[in-house]
């Protein structure tokens, strides 16, 4: 079995060569390792210093973002031939010493998809409000995908080739959350390890403030929850707009049917009738929605047959 280990990496010249340092160069039940590093258009010597130590880089012309590299380093490991894929950070943050613990329950055969869990390991040091965001964000993941996953956000992970060959991710901003609801949807089975994180040296290349951050993460799940469930949102969003309409509409039926009049209720019937015009319509978007992701689904399947 070969291993690939994907590193996207932005401007990190300070800590590449750590981290590639760091990755066991045997690991029980692997026959192969290959380091490959996804250069986003760094404008430091990410890449040379990258290739010094060993690893193949794949570079992108410009800055891409996360996600994409992401994927562009799913597709080199899967073109390489690997059978395990393991995602670090380039940020010295990880563990690499860590990594045969993510990869063993994939060989085992007890998980398609490996997460490792800092808040089930242990944190050297994380800011408050990137504690608070990706706990907030955990449990969001957690509700729209009826997952049960500790960190939603971690940039640690292995994936079975099959399940890397689902990850059509669609965002360019992160693939975290993303990728959790495609291993919901294709029911890829997911497993948690303990992880250490240690300090960040030098600044978050993706956690520029707060709010920044919660702004393109939670522009970036709601998207990504839409490609997937667009008629329960859909559906639960107009139905709230068709409930208020009934109870509006309601009062007005019962005292027109009482007197004959719609007076003084003209208002309350101009609503009511606003409201349930407003649901039905947010209903039928949501059923196009939905056979829009039939169409959606079909083109990944097609995608996933000219990998394989
Ligand atoms: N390819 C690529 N990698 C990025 C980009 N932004 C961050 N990264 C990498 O993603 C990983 C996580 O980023 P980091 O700044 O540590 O985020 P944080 O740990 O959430 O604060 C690191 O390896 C970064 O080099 C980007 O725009 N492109
Ligand atoms: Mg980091």
């Amino acid at each position: 079995m070969k291993l690939a280990i994907t590193i996207p990496a932005f401007n990190e010249e300070k800590t590449i060569a750590k981290v590639i340092g760091e990755i066991p160069r045997r690991i029980e039940g692997i026959k192969e390792i290959e380091i490959i590093v996804i250069d986003d258009g760094s404008t430091d010597n990410t890449g040379k210093i990258a290739e010094k130590c060993g690893a193949a880089v794949v570079r992108h012309s410009g800055n891409r973002g996360l996600a994409k590299a992401f994927r562009t380093g799913l597709d080199a490991a899967l073109e390489s031939g690997a059978g395990i894929i393991v995602n670090t950070d380039a940020d010295f943050q990880y563990n690499q010493k860590q990594i045969p613990l993510l990869v063993k329950p994939i060989l085992d055969g007890n998980a398609e998809i490996v997460l490792g869990s800092r808040f089930k390991g242990w944190i050297e040091e994380m800011p408050f409000s990137k504690k608070f965001g990706n706990i907030l964000a955990t449990k969001i993941v957690n509700f729209v995908s009826g997952l049960r996953v500790s960190d939603a956000q971690t940039g640690f992970r292995a994936f079975s080739r099959e399940a890397a060959l689902r990850m059509n991710i669609s965002s360019d901003f992160t693939y975290t959350q993303e990728s959790l609801l495609i291993a919901q949807e294709y029911k890829l089975k997911i497993a948690e390890v303990p992880v250490d994180f240690r300090k960040r040296e030098g600044k978050s290349r993706l956690f520029g403030s707060i709010w920044g951050y919660a702004k393109r993460a939670g522009i970036t799940l709601l998207i990504a929850y839409l490609n997937y469930h667009p008629l329960k949102f859909f559906l639960s969003l107009g139905g709230l707009f068709v409930l208020g309409g009934l109870a509006a509409g309601t009062r007005v039926l019962l005292h027109f049917l009482e007197t004959g009049m719609v007076q003084p209720y003209l208002p309350t019937a101009l609503l009511a009738s606003l409201l349930l015009i407003l649901g039905f319509e947010v209903i039928i978007i949501g059923l196009v929605a939905e056979m829009v992701k039939f169409s959606r689904k079909a083109q990944d399947e097609i995608l996933y047959f000219i990998k394989k």
